[in-house]
């Protein structure tokens, strides 16, 4: 067993149990209640799950076993020179609850370079026979469930294996899957918006850097950095958004990692979730299409006053938790000023960062009026040519499997039961409070 491994099978293993001790005692506790509005409204703020690998506050943003972003830049360890974090210590914080040392980072792009050698040939051959305007997320979530053909899982629980050892395949399937997303990605994208020429991968590099790599970046430096910092900050926001609960729902039916992430990226591909890194970049594009140039902050505030007054969303703004500031927009607000502080659509971003809130504060609708993490990735990755927006929530899914798969080893490994919540009819409903 790997040390990674190891240490989460010492770690899941007693805590199972402590949670199955603590439920005989304290089962009854109540935690939340829930009201009619929440019932039609997206169950916002009834606490209804557990979840181990990170978690949101409201005010400060997301903790990654406890580490705030600048902090996981601080203490995870980097590749050689670098700067940002590599996304690989993250997976091992977020799965044993530790900080890794660089050879436990080492040792995770070695193994997930050997795992990523072997992606089933027909993946690459469904892929090839969808048409190259199929939507990027549309061909990842069915790379994804194509994949599945590998799943130890599925192979283990077909022999009949007991539910104590449900964790372990499961774990073999999470790093399996995680090591081969880079690949997988970068194939849709060079088949998509690069005439079919790929990149042969390069297993020397760390997981970031072969995808940008594969990608057509790789010469760039500042380019790998920023996927080593946004495949970092992408990968969780704990277990109640869309493709992070998906995951935890489909897997509790005892789907593998491979049926319950493609499930999940179907989430992730909606305007409200994932999409809307693309809806961001879409909509400043067509501004200054519009325009015939730069729009200033004037010129901003009218155009958000006119997506809000035909009824739609401001992309990238709002929060279903959050209310400041998302310190993963502020991460790559930092990114940028440090490296690309002249850039002309930056310059918009930071102006709809000045203008946006306070127009929805008037709006008056939008409980969160400050920028989420999809505001500013955009801006980023078209200052470095990677400018096809379309594939942009793909890259956020890559990062999105390492926090939603990790979480999902632990519920395997803590035995969670399959979710099954009550529904209740308006019938139902209006005989309880209106008669
Ligand atoms: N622009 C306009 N209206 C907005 C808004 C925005 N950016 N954010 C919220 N509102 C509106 C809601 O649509 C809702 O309107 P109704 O009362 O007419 O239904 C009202 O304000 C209250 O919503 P809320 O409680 O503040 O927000 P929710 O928790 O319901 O939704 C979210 C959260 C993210 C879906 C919403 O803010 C939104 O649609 N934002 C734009 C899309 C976006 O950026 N999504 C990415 C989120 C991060 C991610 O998952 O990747």
């Amino acid at each position: 067993m790997s040390k990674m491994k190891d240490l989460f099978a010492s770690k899941a293993i007693p805590m199972g149990k402590e949670i199955k001790a603590m439920l005989k005692e304290h089962g009854n506790k109540v935690i939340s209640e829930v009201t009619l509005a929440q019932a039609y409204g997206g169950m916002r703020g009834v606490k209804g799950l557990v979840g181990e690998t990170s978690a949101l506050d409201p005010y400060k943003g997301i903790r990654f076993r406890g580490y705030s972003i600048p902090e996981l830049q601080d203490k995870l360890p980097k590749a050689p020179g670098g700067e940002e974090p590599l996304p690989e210590g993250l997976f091992y914080l977020m799965l044993t609850g530790e900080l890794p040392t660089e050879e436990d980072v080492k040792g995770i792009t070695k193994d997930w370079a050997e795992r990523a050698k072997s992606i089933p040939a027909h993946v690459f051959t469904l892929l090839d026979s969808m048409p190259t305007d199929a939507h990027p997320m549309t061909q990842f979530i069915a790379a994804i469930a194509a994949m599945q053909t590998d799943s130890t899982f599925a192979k283990k629980y077909r022999e009949g294996m007991p539910k104590t050892e449900y964790w372990d395949p499961m774990f073999e399937d999470a790093q399996t899957l995680i090591a081969r997303l880079p690949r997988v990605a970068a194939y849709i994208y060079r088949r998509t918006y690069k005439n079919g020429e790929h990149i042969e991968p390069n297993y020397d590099l760390d997981w970031a850097g072969n995808f940008a790599h594969m990608l057509g970046f790789g010469d760039n430096k500042e380019f790998t950095e920023l996927m080593r910092l946004y495949l970092t900050i992408h990968a969780d926001h704990e277990t109640g958004n869309v493709s992070a609960h998906t995951t935890r729902l489909v897997g509790s039916a005892l789907s593998d990692a491979y049926l319950s992430l493609s499930a999940a990226m179907g989430g992730l591909a909606g305007p409200l979730h994932g999409l809307a890194n693309q809806e961001v970049l879409r909509w400043v594009m067509e501004l200054k299409e519009k325009l015939g140039g730069t729009p200033n902050q004037e010129q901003i505030k009218t155009a958000l006053w006119d997506t809000l007054n035909s009824g739609q969303v401001i992309p990238g703004y709002g929060h279903a938790v959050l209310r400041k500031p998302d310190p993963r927009y502020m991460a790559q607000r930092e990114f940028a000023l440090k490296h690309l502080p002249d850039d002309e659509l930056f310059k918009v971003v930071s102006n709809i960062y000045e203008v946006a809130p306070n127009v929805l504060l008037e709006h008056g609708k939008a409980k969160n009026p400050w920028p989420n993490v999809d505001a500013h990735s955009g801006v980023l990755l078209v200052h470095y040519g990677l400018t096809d927006y379309d594939f942009y929530t793909v890259m956020f899914g890559v990062s999105r499997a390492m926090g939603v798969l990790a979480s999902l080893t632990w519920d395997r490994a803590l035995g969670l039961s399959i979710e099954r919540p009550k529904s209740v009819t308006t019938e139902w409903v209006k005989n309880e409070f209106l008669k």
